[in-house]
């Protein structure tokens, strides 16, 4: 069973309104990030601004992407799950499963 959800991350809270005026460059681009033998692959992924990450559980556990911060998250994720986020803010971001605290995630933002 594969649902698909989709949601977007802003990480704007503390970023000044120039910084939040981004536009949708037509160049983003979707990025995959698979879970699977209880470890994120890539562990560290670089993205441009405005890029998606879309993670894909491939283990019998269930795992989430989950940051710092209350931003949103995967939710969880069974096996043949995905979910996308987009990053529309420059900056390193660090995400765990919520489950496993052992398993850790990094997102590098740049401009
Ligand atoms: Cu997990």
């Amino acid at each position: 069973m594969t649902s698909l959800t989709r949601r977007h991350l802003l990480f704007a809270a503390a970023a000044s309104p120039a910084l939040m005026a981004l536009p949708g460059h037509a160049g983003a681009a979707t990025h995959d990030v698979a879970i699977s033998g209880m470890a994120f692959a890539p562990a560290t992924i670089t993205i441009a601004a405005g890029d998606t990450i879309r993670w894909t559980n491939s283990d019998g556990a269930p795992h989430t992407a989950t940051f710092a911060g209350g931003a949103p998250d995967t939710g969880r994720l069974n096996r043949g799950d995905s979910a996308e986020l987009t990053f529309e803010q420059p900056g390193t971001f660090d995400y765990v499963c919520a489950f496993h605290s052992g398993m850790r995630g990094r997102v590098i933002v740049t401009d």
